[in-house]
């Protein structure tokens, strides 16, 4: 199979062919760049135009068998990356890693890196403290459709010995949006680099390690997944500046406010699920 967007060099990388889905996506673009630092190839994709790419639905099933031809590793963004009706999150977040999975044991494929999500602990109050133990407690039919791939990949691990980390990516924009996002963020540069720890560090087996920089306040604890040897570089605390003036939301009856997935966890059924 051909790559549309294939980088190819003489010296050898340290892999050959790595797949990049969700590659037209916010982070996507952030990562291409690298990952033609460490693949010979580098097999991009999307459901969105993007040029020259390898266009797939994710849902099509003989269209991501045919993605994951002659790859090593994948690095799964690829799905819709906020609530959305249950049919569309269906097709997208859960056949969609589905189709993944059965076709990386088809060609082999030994390592996956998961975009998972803070939404499946956002649930759990900020007042605590989650590490990558804590009970899943999702909050949206989003959060609940990642807690479905991190489950899909443990058994995956466990029956066919394909490795993944579960990236529980906090916010990763080019800055905060919010005063939530100065604990969640994660800066592109941290993401590159967490991304890197989990495609190059020796027999990760499953591990689940959650994205964030080191902000001035943590919600979570990523201790047991020291072996990754994720150290963030970067801070939210460079945008305090940007929230400074708002005064802190006194009503402790607001669920945006109570509970780490901020507005996630506060959302109305979307209309489609509603009736
Ligand atoms: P994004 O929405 O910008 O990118 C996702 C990409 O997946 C899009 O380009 C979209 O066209 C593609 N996609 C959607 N449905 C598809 C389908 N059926 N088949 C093939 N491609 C499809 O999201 P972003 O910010 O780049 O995030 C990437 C991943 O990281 C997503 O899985 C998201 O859930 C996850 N994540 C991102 C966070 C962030 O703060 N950026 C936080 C937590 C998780
Ligand atoms: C996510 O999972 C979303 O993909 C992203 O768009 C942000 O909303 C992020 O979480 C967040 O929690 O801020």
């Amino acid at each position: 199979m051909t790559d549309p967007q294939a980088r190819i060099s003489s010296a050898r990388k340290p892999f050959h062919r790595l797949l990049l889905t969700g590659a037209a996506g916010n982070l996507g673009v952030q990562l291409r760049g690298a990952l033609g630092a460490w693949a010979d190839v580098v097999r991009v994709s999307d459901i969105a135009p993007l040029s020259a790419a390898a266009s797939a639905d994710l849902a099509d099933r003989a269209a991501v068998d045919a993605l994951l031809e002659g790859v090593d590793a994948i690095v799964h963004l690829g799905g819709i990356s906020i609530d959305a009706p249950f049919d569309d999150l269906l097709e997208a977040n859960i056949r969609g890693v589905y189709n993944l999975y059965a076709a990386a044991v088809k060609h082999g494929v030994k390592r996956v890196v998961y975009a998972s999500s803070n939404h499946v602990v956002g649930f759990h109050p900020v007042t605590s403290v989650v590490d990558v133990d804590a009970p899943l407690r999702p909050d949206s039919l989003y959060g609940v459709t990642k807690c479905f791939g991190e489950a899909l990949s443990r058994y995956y691990f466990d029956r066919f010995g394909i490795e993944t980390v579960c990236l529980r990516i906090g916010s990763s924009f080019d800055a905060p949006k919010n005063r939530r996002m100065m604990v969640t963020f994660l800066s592109f540069r941290d993401f590159i680099e967490l991304v890197r720890c989990s495609l190059f560090t020796n027999r990760v087996g499953h591990a689940i390690v959650y994205g964030v920089s080191d902000n001035p306040t943590k919600w979570v604890d990523n201790t047991k997944a020291s072996f990754l040897g994720f150290r963030p570089q970067d801070s939210s605390e460079q945008f305090a500046h940007l929230f400074e003036a708002v005064a802190p939301n006194a009503d402790f009856d607001d669920i945006a406010q109570r509970f780490q997935g901020g507005p996630f966890a506060a959302a109305a059924p979307l209309e489609r699920d509603a009736s």
